[in-house]
């Protein structure tokens, strides 16, 4: 597939301005970052007199549903499909874009993943921005658009997840100062706090303890890594989704580098999650697995049981660690 135009930020924007009709797309199993940024820009269209909508064919996750309150989050998509421009958000990778999905072909892609594939007729993406939230304000604010607390909500909400609440090492004074504009928009960080973070059941807390009850360790504790298996779920009563905030604790380990946490899926596959703050490239590692995600925050899905796909995992992750050491 041929390369679309890469756009700047001045680009996009007049780009923006030339069509009247957005479809604003997530990717496949989707967070905050894509959701409040497709939330945000469809709330910044409509303030520019546009029309827009958010689809996507997935339910929105427990941890997102407030952001149905700033804009609705369709999950059918609308019968003149050709008369939309689809902008997909926070996805490097058409892959990325839910299967189901009905599109036309995709105008623009917002992102910042650093293996961005070019796949949209226009592309701008910034690898070193730590959301596509903050693109997207950066985007409503370059347009000219009176932000009010919906709209500084939905991006404030992106930018808190992909950042983990303003502590990635991609946070700089830049990050701070559009959270502050945001803030003074509108944004109330407790209340989009709660939102994201305290959302959790018993049940989901009570899995993740089971979890930590079995984490493992490697290379003098370098490498750490535990499971979630169906079983356990079955036992604490949580839904899949619930427990992915297992992998901020998993950090707090002092000599903790590369970190994975391995999902047993209903269909028998496994989601792998790999996290690294060291000399490791998590990205190479998903990749080479077939998954994407960025240097620090990657992940994969393997068509294979937890224990194999975890063997293997872990013995590229060794393989990885031992070459820098
Ligand atoms: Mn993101």
């Amino acid at each position: 597939m041929p390369e679309g135009r890469r756009l700047t930020l001045a680009e996009t924007a007049r780009a923006f301005r030339e069509k009247d009709r957005f479809l604003a797309v997530p990717h496949v199993d989707p967070d905050p970052d894509t959701l409040g940024s497709a939330v945000g820009l469809a709330l910044i269209a409509a303030k520019l007199g546009k029309t827009a909508r958010v689809y996507t064919p997935e339910p929105v996750p427990f941890d997102c549903r407030f952001l149905e309150d700033l804009f609705p989050i369709d999950h059918e998509p609308p019968s003149d499909l050709p008369r939309w421009h689809a902008v997909v958000l926070d996805c490097g990778d058409a892959r990325r874009i839910h299967p189901a999905s009905q599109l036309p072909p995709v105008w623009l892609n917002i992102d910042h993943h650093l293996d961005n594939q070019g796949f949209a007729e226009l592309t701008w993406v910034e690898p070193q921005a730590a959301s596509t939230a903050e693109m997207v304000a950066r985007l409503g604010f370059e347009l000219g658009v009176a932000f009010d607390a919906p709209l500084a909500t939905a991006l404030y909400a992106g930018m808190l997840y992909d950042t983990r609440g303003f502590v990635i090492d991609k946070t700089n004074a830049d990050t701070y100062r559009l959270a502050a504009r945001l803030v003074d928009a509108g944004a109330n960080p407790a209340l989009v706090n709660r939102h994201l973070n305290e959302q959790l059941s018993a049940s989901a807390l009570r899995v993740m303890g089971m979890a930590l009850a079995q984490l493992q360790e490697d290379l003098d504790g370098r490498l750490v890594w535990t499971s979630i298996t169906s079983a356990m779920l079955a036992a604490g009563g949580a839904r899949l989704e619930e427990t992915d905030l297992i992998l901020s604790e998993l950090p707090k380990i002092a000599r903790a580098e590369v970190w994975f946490l391995f999902k047993e899926l209903p269909d028998g596959a496994t989601k792998v999650s790999i996290r690294s703050r060291g000399q490791v490239n998590a990205h190479t590692i998903a990749r080479a697995f077939g998954g994407g995600g960025h240097r620090r925050v990657s992940g994969a899905r393997l068509e294979m049981p937890l224990p194999a796909a975890a063997a293997l995992m872990l013995a590229a992750a060794r393989k990885a660690m031992r070459s820098q050491a």
